[in-house]
């Protein structure tokens, strides 16, 4: 198996039905990745260690979700120069899933995380596998052949839409 280039990390095993949306895209991609839980505020020392060796062993790209207050995306932009895509997730100690948003979107200037929407762990895969086929052009053939997917997606449903009628698409 080749070595993981996308590094996925969550605060909790409870996030993991989200995130495992973003582990499912970069296999369908065949993009290799490592997945794991590392809590910031419970393992803020494996989280160090974990964004400090993060280049070191590999990756090019952190994806980190969490949810509430969701600190581990912007804690491990500060301990790396790799991008990190940070995904808030509608937790159990979430109030609505703003305070996620927030806490992993309202990062201070010089310390980015590109944010994907609420529970948006799939978008995360996808913007990973965008950043990366930014150098591999067999990569960036088959994001093509994925966008193009949504592309027909969208034209069969008007097209549908507009041969039935909307009363009976
Ligand atoms: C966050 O607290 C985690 O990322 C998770 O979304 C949330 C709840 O964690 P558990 O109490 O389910 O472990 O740090």
């Amino acid at each position: 198996m080749s070595k993981p280039v996308v590094g996925i990390i969550m605060g909790s095993q409870s996030d993991l039905k989200i995130m495992k949306e973003a582990a499912e895209f970069l296999e369908e991609l065949e993009v290799p990745f490592e997945l794991t839980v590392v809590s910031a505020h419970r393992t803020p020392q494996r989280m160090a260690d974990y964004a400090s060796s993060a280049r070191g062993r590999g990756l090019k790209v952190i994806i980190a979700g969490a949810g509430g207050a969701a600190h581990l995306p912007g804690m491990v932009a500060s301990f790396t120069t790799l991008p990190v895509i940070g995904v808030p997730i509608k937790s159990s100690n979430s109030i609505d899933g703003w305070d996620s948003v927030l806490s992993i979107l309202q990062m201070p200037s010089g310390v980015p995380v590109a944010t994907v929407a609420l529970n948006g762990a799939r978008n995360a895969g996808i913007l990973a596998a965008q950043i990366l086929g930014a150098e591999s052009k067999p990569l960036a053939k088959k994001l093509e052949a994925f966008k193009t997917s949504l592309r027909k997606k969208v034209e069969e449903s008007f097209r549908n839409i507009e041969k039935k009628g909307w009363k009976e698409a």
